[in-house]
Parts: structure tokens; C-alpha cells; sequence
């Protein structure tokens, strides 16, 4: 650990407790008193992620069922917290405010004045949203997707929190229209796992479940942060480094819950302030360089494999040849790759990665676990692919304690994915939606988010719905992205709260506002509950009956019914029966997509099901029937333009943030506190480049043409890999092009900006903490959309 720097900076302390522990108890306090009437929120909290309560809308990490009484946490109780709020946002509110003066506030701000209550209109005149009646908004909706040229002017966005029933309807409404134009926030997210799993191993989703950490011998996690992220998972690996199982990290920044962590579920440990060392050698990989790292973890593995001779097992040959190929390709590869590069690309040493692959072959079963780190790469497939590969390797799929964990992002994402949210739908699953419905889907693919974004910005795309989400703040390149949205004829929003892509207002906008995860959804059969998929493809349902925020409010599936109707005259849909009873959703789900044998009977059972993984039983969905090695040439990402002293800017979430919500200011396990205007960086990197703890600069993008700047930012010494730098999402969005993603997957490369450092006059005028809040952007008040450049 570096010295303490001896320059007191305004809200930079460094934290040296656990994670988890009293301080997560408090801050789930905390939060239940900003947010929530004192009554209702100890019960809510108490059915959340139970057998007969609802799913935490806060991550996708399974429950043990029945197991603990307690299965909420800190960044849980924020989520739930948040959404079931006393704050309320009125007509009389959007009366009050214009949309201009509210573009001017922060994305705090907007969220933190509560949920909407009625659904509203734009009214251009008064600059003013203004409230409708629901069947008004309906048939103008109707009436606008009726009157565009073609169905493929129409983008349908949606954002992983909608349950399968509200994105079963919604996709099945997109495709009666007639596009298949799907943006969704698994392009950003996931997407390199979508597309490189199917190509490796068949499927594109996790192969591993709880009960395999249970025996598992070695866990490797990379670029992923579940102290803050999926904070259940935390009980997960606290058992595991209990029983002694090495968690082997690769992380350029030293994340806390990573290295110690006080579970708040454990007695002993919170009476005697103790914690447990998670990660057992962490190993601070260079942004960007894990295809360098796990090429080098698995160039050594060949050289023990080498070296201890063929009946040793360190590889698992008679796996390798009954259940794969592509193998010779891989070895060819690795022999071609050399050392020299390995380290120079990952920053790592050659012997800390031999020490990583004997401790990989002494394992009998290893899961590897990772996130964002992999996939937002512009090599983001090709990373999650060598995944595979190492795993694949000693036959680590299929196996019991064995197996590849993806960390999935919003806590329904993967089951928008099953249920058919993909601008690449399979022709098996559109001849059914035909045979079943009887209309023609489209059979041409659509838009991805990235695609769709570029079609709103060139005029191809005219309207834009979105199932939930803040597209325009979680896409890349606000310069670009936000006057592609006011150029709309249409937008239409379904969500809880207020949010900057809502006020990006097109010639017409809609806010609908729905009924969230805590609430009572009542329709004519009776209370409904809905359905979702975690990150371990079991589906489970979910039902709260909180009274919602507002009685106008409607259900997902209920106002993408409403819009149907009002679209599609003569739909073969039977719409209106199908929100009196979600039942009937479920048995159309189990009749046009495999896996939902007796849908609704299954999901009666505490806990629910799991999906079909073909993986688990060594059975390999692939063109060729095997489990397919990769070959990933070089080690390098393909930065553009190439710049040897650029430093890698990684965007990362704080402590006290969901996404583009932000709750708080404070990301209390890097040690920032009431402030969000920091970079995070290497007391090296800080004197060679001639900066102190403290400095302000700008951060410029190295790009031809365009500037790419965010002004105004604190830089402060941090445990960061050396070359890497970090700023937080999404305020660092404006250094992020919209055209620099990953071939393969079209993630964006969020995780790999290459960067430089400019000392300017408004740098050194900048330099208070009261900036913080403030999502300053020289972009954005270049297009006086001013995600506000002066702070509100
Ligand atoms: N409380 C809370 N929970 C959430 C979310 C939230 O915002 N708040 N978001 C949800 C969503 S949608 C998602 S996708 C997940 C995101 O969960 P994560 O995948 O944990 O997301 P990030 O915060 O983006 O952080 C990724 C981690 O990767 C590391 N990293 C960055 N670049 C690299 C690299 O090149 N290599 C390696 N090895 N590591 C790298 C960072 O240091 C950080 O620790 O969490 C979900 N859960
Ligand atoms: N620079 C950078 N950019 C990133 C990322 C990054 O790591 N770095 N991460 C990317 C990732 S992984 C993701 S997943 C995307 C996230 O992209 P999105 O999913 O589009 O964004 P969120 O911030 O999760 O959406 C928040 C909004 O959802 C609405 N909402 C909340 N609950 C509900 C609900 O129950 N129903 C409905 N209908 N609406 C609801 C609220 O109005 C809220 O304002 O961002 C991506 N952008
Ligand atoms: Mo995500």
C-alpha cells in the first residue's frame, strides 16, 4: 500500500476498515431514512429476495433458498429504498419546473425528487411536460407508429429491469409492428458474453450455480467489483475463503470488498470486529491487459504441462479430446505469444502468472467469475472467450465446483435475453412466434444500442421506446448522443423516476410512468406476481404489495398492451385478456420458447426453476457439437489512433450508485466522500506527469479529429495498476466515443479510453468540492444541453 499522501484534499480520506460490516448496516439505515416512511420499510425489506416475497431489483445474484432470514444488503436496501420512496413528482412539479430549467440539475438531482405519479406529455409551447390521459397518450402513440414509413424507423429499447412478462409482451409487440430493432442495455453490458459464449461453449449465459461454489477448489475473479456490485455475492466468497479456497483477483484498482470483508450476516464477526481476507493474491492487472494475463496463465500451464509429462493431468486430455477442438490452434498461439509482450501488455510478471497457473493446476475444480472488466473492451469477445479457453483447458465446464460465471448486470437482464430481446432473433424462435400468433415477424436483423443511436442521429430512426433505462446517459458520446434525441419525432419513456434522456425531449415525448418491483400490481384476475431469471439461469417469481406510488400508475405489460392496441388495429394479439391474468403470458412464453415446460406450474415452487445449460451436461450446442478453443492473435486491444503514452481511463461505478442513478456522493471503499469529480491514478503516473495529489486537470480523449474533454478534475492518489486511470461513470461518458466498440459484440469499449491529462486555466479555477455533484461537460454545454456545466 502507498504512502499517505501528505496533501489534505477536500472529501478524499483513505479508508482502511473491511468492507461490509457496521458501516453497511448504517448506511442501510441511512438510507431507509432519506427515502422511506420508517413503518413500511423494515418489512420491505425483510420479503426482499424471500421464497414468498420479490426479487431484489438491486443485482442478479442468486438466493440461497430458505437459508437466511436476512437476504438484503446495503446496496439492496438502496435499490429498494430508492424506488419505494415518499418523494413524489407531480403534474403540479413539471408545472413548476420547464424542461430546460431541469436539464440544468444533476442526474442526482432529477432522480432524488421521487417517483412519477401520472402519465405526462411535452408540451412545446410552455416547454413543460403536461399531464394526459392514458388512452389519450395511447392513441397519439398509435397514430404516430401507424404513420411512419416503415416499422424500422421505431428503436425499442429496453433496460434489464422489466420482468419477462413485460419484455415478452413488448418484443411481441415490436415484431407484430414489424421491426426487430432491439437496443438494449446488454449491448453495453454483457453482449460480449452473449456472442462469445455461444461460440466457445454453445450458450451465452453462465454455466456455473450456488451449490458449485460450494465445492468449488479455486475461484479466479476479473474485473468485477461485488462489494459494491453484487454485494450477495459477498457471502458467497466470504464462505468460500473460509474454507480456504484461494480467490485469485485480477483487478487494476484494489477494490476493498475484494480484499476484506466483514459480513454483516456473521454474529461472531460483527461483535468482535473481525474480517475475512477475501482474495488470497490479487494481482493488479493493467486496463486492458487480461487477454495478456490469461494468455500468460495459460502459456505457463502449457510449460508445467510440458514439464511434468502427459500423466500428470495438469491438462485434461481425454476432456480436450472427446469434448473440443481447436485445440492445436490455441497451443500454436500461445507458443507464438511471448513473455516479453505478455508482461509489457499486462504489467504483470511472468512469475505471478506462473504462480496463478500452479495454483490453476493444482485445482480440481476452478470457476472463474467476471464482469465489466472483460467486456468493455473494444477485444471484449475475444477476452470472454479466453475465459473458455483456460477453462476448457482442464475441463472445468461441466463439472461439479466448476464453470464459468459471468456477473450479470440488471437483475432481469438475462431473462429479456430468453424471452426474446435480441435484434438477432434465431429463426426457430420466429417460426414459432408465427405459428403460435399467425402474423410474419420481421426476419431481418435490427438495431443493436450503438446501431440504433447512429440511425436516430442520421434521421433513419424517427421514434425510440423505452421499456425502462436512461439510453441516452448510458450510451457513449453525449455530444453525439443527445441531439440524436431531440431529433425525434416520438419518444416515449416507461419509468419510475426522472431521469436526463426523459428531458431530451423530441418533437413529442412521453413519460409513462409504471409500477415498480415493491408494489402491488393488481389487475382483473387478482394480484399478479412476474417472473425473472438470475445470473444462474434460475427462474423464480416475484410479487410485493407495497400500495404503489400512485394510483394512475399502470404495470409494464399493461401499457405495452395499451400501446399495442392503439398501434396495431388488427392485432392478432389477444391483448387486453393477457394483462386480466399474467398466466396467460407465462403459457404463450412456454409455448414459442423452449425450456418452459409447465411455466406457471414450476414457478408455484419456492425458489422456481432453472433454465436448460446444455454446458453442465457436457452437451455442446455448437456447429461443429464440441466446445470450441479460440485463438486471439497478439495480446494488445486495437486502440485507435495508437498512442504509446496515452493512460487507459477505466469508468466505474461508485459505492453509492445504481447505473446512471446516482444516489449519494460518497463511494465510501475508495475513500471519496461528497464528491464525484476525481481521478483515480498511480502516485507514479501522478509524478511523471508532473502532477500532485490534489492537481487539477481535464481529461482529454486521444482521438483524430473531434475533442473529447471532461474539465475540471481532481486527480488523487490511488492503488490503480500503473497506466491505468479511473473516473466515474457516467459523468466520464463525454471522453467515450460512440464508434469506438468491439467488432464482434458492439459493447463499447468504456473500460479502454485512451487518454492524456491537459493542465488548463479552468483545470486551476475548478477546484472545489462543490463542483462534485455537478456532471460537468464541456460536450454537453457545447450542445446547451448542459448536463449542468454550472452546478445547480
Ligand atoms: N449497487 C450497484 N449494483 C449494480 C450496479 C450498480 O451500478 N450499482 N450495476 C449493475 C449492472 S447493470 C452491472 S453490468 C453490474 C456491474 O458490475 P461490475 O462488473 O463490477 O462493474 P464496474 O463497476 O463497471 O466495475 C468493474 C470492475 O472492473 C475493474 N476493471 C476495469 N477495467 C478493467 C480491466 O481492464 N481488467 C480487469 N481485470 N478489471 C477491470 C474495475 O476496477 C472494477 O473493479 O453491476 C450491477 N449491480
Ligand atoms: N461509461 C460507462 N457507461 C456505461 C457503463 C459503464 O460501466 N461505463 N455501463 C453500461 C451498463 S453495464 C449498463 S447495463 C447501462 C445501463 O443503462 P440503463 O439500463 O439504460 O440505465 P439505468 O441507469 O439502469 O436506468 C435508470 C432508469 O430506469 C428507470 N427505472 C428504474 N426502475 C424501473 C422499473 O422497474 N421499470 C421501468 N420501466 N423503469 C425503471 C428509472 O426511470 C431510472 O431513471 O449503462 C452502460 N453505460
Ligand atoms: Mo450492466
Amino acid at each position: 500500500m502507498p504512502p499517505r499522501p501528505r496533501r489534505e484534499v477536500p472529501g478524499i480520506r483513505r479508508y482502511d476498515g473491511p468492507a461490509g460490516g457496521w458501516g453497511a448496516l448504517r448506511a442501510t439505515a441511512q438510507a431507509v431514512r432519506q427515502q422511506m416512511e420508517i413503518v413500511e420499510a423494515p418489512i420491505v425489506l425483510m420479503r426482499t429476495n424471500q421464497p414468498v416475497g420479490f426479487d431484489c431489483p438491486g443485482c442478479a445474484w442468486p438466493d440461497k433458498e430458505h437459508k437466511s432470514t436476512f437476504q438484503f444488503c446495503e446496496n439492496g436496501a438502496k435499490a429498494v429504498t430508492w424506488e419505494a420512496t415518499s418523494k413524489r413528482v407531480t403534474p403540479d412539479f413539471f408545472a413548476r419546473h420547464t424542461v430546460s430549467s431541469l436539464l440544468a440539475l444533476s442526474d442526482h438531482e432529477l432522480e432524488n425528487f421521487g417517483r412519477l405519479t401520472h402519465p405526462m406529455a411535452y408540451d412545446a409551447a410552455t416547454d413543460t411536460f403536461r399531464a394526459v390521459e392514458w388512452d389519450a397518450a395511447f392513441a397519439r402513440i398509435g397514430e404516430v407508429l401507424r404513420g411512419m414509413a416503415s416499422p424500422d424507423r421505431v428503436e425499442f429499447y429496453t433496460s434489464g429491469r422489466a420482468s419477462n412478462e413485460a419484455a415478452y409482451l413488448f418484443q411481441l409487440f415490436a415484431r407484430e409492428y414489424g421491426t426487430n430493432n432491439f437496443p438494449d442495455c446488454s449491448n453495453l453490458c454483457h453482449e460480449a458474453t452473449s456472442v462469445g459464449l455461444p461460440r466457445s461453449i454453445g450458450i451465452g449465459k453462465g454455466t456455473v450455480s450456488l451449490a458449485d461454489f460450494e465445492s468449488t477448489e479455486l475461484i479466479l475473479s476479473i474485473g468485477h467489483n461485488p462489494g459494491t456490485n453484487h454485494p450477495r455475492m459477498m457471502g458467497t466468497l466470504h464462505e468460500c475463503a473460509r474454507r480456504g479456497v484461494p480467490i485469485i483477483v485480477l483487478n487494476p484498482l484494489r477494490e476493498r470488498a475484494l480484499e476484506r470483508f466483514a459480513d454483516p450476516q456473521d454474529v461472531v464477526e460483527m461483535a468482535t470486529n473481525r474480517s475475512t481476507d477475501i482474495a488470497s493474491t490479487y494481482l493488479q492487472v493493467k486496463a486492458g491487459g487480461d487477454a495478456a494475463a490469461l494468455k500468460g496463465i495459460m502459456k505457463a500451464l502449457l510449460a508445467l504441462d510440458a514439464w511434468a509429462g502427459q500423466g500428470a493431468g495438469i491438462l485434461d486430455r481425454d476432456f480436450i479430446a472427446e469434448h473440443t477442438s481447436g485445440f492445436d490452434a490455441l497451443v500454436e498461439d500461445l507458443y507464438a505469444t511471448s513473455w516479453a509482450e505478455i508482461e509489457d501488455e499486462s504489467g504483470l510478471r511472468r512469475a505471478d502468472l506462473e504462480t496463478v497457473a500452479q495454483a490453476y493446476a493444482r485445482s480440481g475444480a476452478t470457476i472463474v467469475t467476471y464482469g465489466m472488466g472483460v467486456t468493455q473492451h473494444n477485444t471484449g469477445t475475444a477476452n470472454v472467450r479466453l475465459i473458455a479457453d483456460l477453462l476448457l483447458m482442464r475441463g472445468n465446464i461441466g463439472k461439479p465446483g466448476a464453470g464459468i460465471c459471468p456477473l450479470r448486470g440488471h437483475s432481469n437482464v438475462q431473462g429479456n435475453r430468453t424471452v426474446g430481446i435480441t435484434e438477432k432473433p434465431s429463426g426457430d424462435f420466429l417460426d414459432r412466434l408465427e405459428d403460435v400468433f399467425g402474423f410474419t415477424p420481421p426476419r431481418a436483423h435490427g438495431h443493436d444500442a450503438v446501431r440504433a443511436m447512429r440511425a436516430m442521429e442520421t434521421g433513419e430512426a424517427k421514434a425510440l421506446i423505452c421499456l425502462g433505462g436512461n439510453f441516452a446517459v448510458a450510451l457513449p458520446d453525449p455530444e453525439r448522443c443527445f441531439p440524436a434525441m431531440k431529433s425525434l419525432a416520438l419518444s416515449v419513456h416507461l419509468g419510475t423516476k426522472l431521469n436526463r434522456s426523459h428531458l431530451l425531449v423530441g418533437k413529442e415525448t412521453f413519460l409513462l410512468p409504471v409500477i415498480g418491483r415493491t408494489e402491488l400490481d393488481l389487475q382483473a384476475s387478482g394480484p399478479q406476481s412476474i417472473t425473472v431469471e438470475d445470473s444462474m439461469s434460475m427462474v423464480h417469481a416475484s410479487a410485493e404489495r407495497l400500495r404503489p406510488a400512485s394510483p394512475q400508475l399502470r404495470s409494464e405489460p399493461a401499457i405495452v398492451a395499451g400501446m399495442a392496441r392503439a398501434t396495431l388495429p388488427h392485432s392478432k394479439v389477444a391483448w387486453h385478456a393477457l394483462v386480466e391474468d399474467y398466466d396467460r403470458i407465462r403459457d404463450l412464453i412456454e409455448r414459442t420458447i423452449p425450456g418452459f415446460d409447465d411455466y406457471n406450474g414450476r414457478i408455484r415452487t419456492p425458489g422456481g426453476f432453472r433454465m436448460p445449460l446444455p454446458p453442465t451436461e457436457r452437451r455442446w450446442p455448437t456447429p461443429t457439437g464440441k466446445a470450441m478453443f479460440s485463438v486471439f492473435r497478439g495480446v494488445r486491444e486495437r486502440y485507435e489512433p495508437w498512442s504509446a503514452d496515452a493512460l487507459r481511463l477505466v469508468t466505474i461505478r461508485s459505492h453509492d450508485q445504481y447505473n446512471t442513478t446516482v444516489y449519494g456522493l460518497d463511494d465510501r471503499y475508495r475513500g471519496v466522500f461528497g464528491r464525484r469529480d476525481v481521478l483515480f491514478m498511480h502516485p507514479d503516473d501522478l509524478a511523471a506527469q508532473g502532477l500532485e495529489h490534489g492537481d487539477v486537470v481535464d481529461i482529454e480523449t486521444v482521438a483524430e479529429g473531434r475533442s473529447l474533454r471532461l474539465p475540471g478534475i481532481t486527480v488523487i492518489e490511488y492503488d490503480i495498476a500503473r497506466g491505468s486511470v479511473a473516473a466515474y461513470y457516467p459523468e466520464a461518458n463525454v471522453l467515450a466515443r460512440l464508434d469506438y466498440i468491439d467488432q464482434d459484440s458492439g459493447t463499447p469499449s468504456y473500460k479502454s479510453i485512451p487518454v492524456r491529462l491537459v493542465r488548463t486555466a479552468t483545470a486551476l479555477a475548478a477546484a472545489t468540492p462543490a463542483m462534485a455533484a455537478a456532471p460537468a461537460t464541456s460536450a454537453a454545454s457545447a450542445i446547451s444541453v448542459a448536463s449542468s456545466a454550472s452546478p445547480a
